[in-house]
């Protein structure tokens, strides 16, 4: 058990939803840290999703992740990066569907689409400490305390 920091991202397809996924981070015991609205340009979008440059879907990602707002949250709680992926669930929503109803990828996500699958989560610690900057270049955070003293997860 450790206390983390996530990054989590609603995107364009989803923002509507904001609330209802919200409401989920919260019954789920996250911390929202901090929160950032913003519409990504093409060269921010193709610097976020850089490892998938040049996979079939990469264009169409960039095209989808700068269509409209999305909503950047950093998340703490015990565990948060696994804590995180489980809750939104597989990437493709039509899978999430089948394997995982309550996920919110099968709930908010678009079954015909594989990339609009409605939200976004770390899932590393190195990625997870690359996206937070990226969203948040200004904020210094604090280390994150556990029992055994000061000890920075993320
Ligand atoms: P995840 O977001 O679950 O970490 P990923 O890193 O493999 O998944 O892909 C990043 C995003 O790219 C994903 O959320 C949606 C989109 N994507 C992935 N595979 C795709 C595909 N086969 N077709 C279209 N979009 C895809
Ligand atoms: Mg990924």
């Amino acid at each position: 058990d450790k206390i983390q920091r996530t990054l989590a991202m609603i995107k364009p397809d989803a923002i509507d939803n904001s609330p209802d996924i919200e409401k989920v981070i919260m019954d789920e015991g996250f911390t929202v840290v901090e929160r950032r609205r913003v519409r990504l340009t093409r060269p921010e979008a193709e610097e976020f999703y850089g490892e998938h440059r040049g996979k079939s879907f990469y264009s169409s990602l960039i095209e989808y992740m700068t269509s409209g707002e999305v909503l950047a949250l950093i998340l703490a709680g015990d565990d948060a990066i696994t804590h995180w992926r489980k809750v939104l669930g597989p990437t493709q929503v039509s899978r999430a569907r089948e394997e995982a109803p309550e996920s919110i990828r099968a709930r908010f996500g678009d079954p015909d689409n594989d990339s609009n699958n409605a939200v976004h989560g770390s899932d590393s610690v190195t990625s997870a400490q690359r996206e937070i900057k990226f969203f948040f270049p200004d904020l210094t955070l604090e280390p994150v305390l556990t029992g055994e003293g000061a000890k920075e997860y993320l």
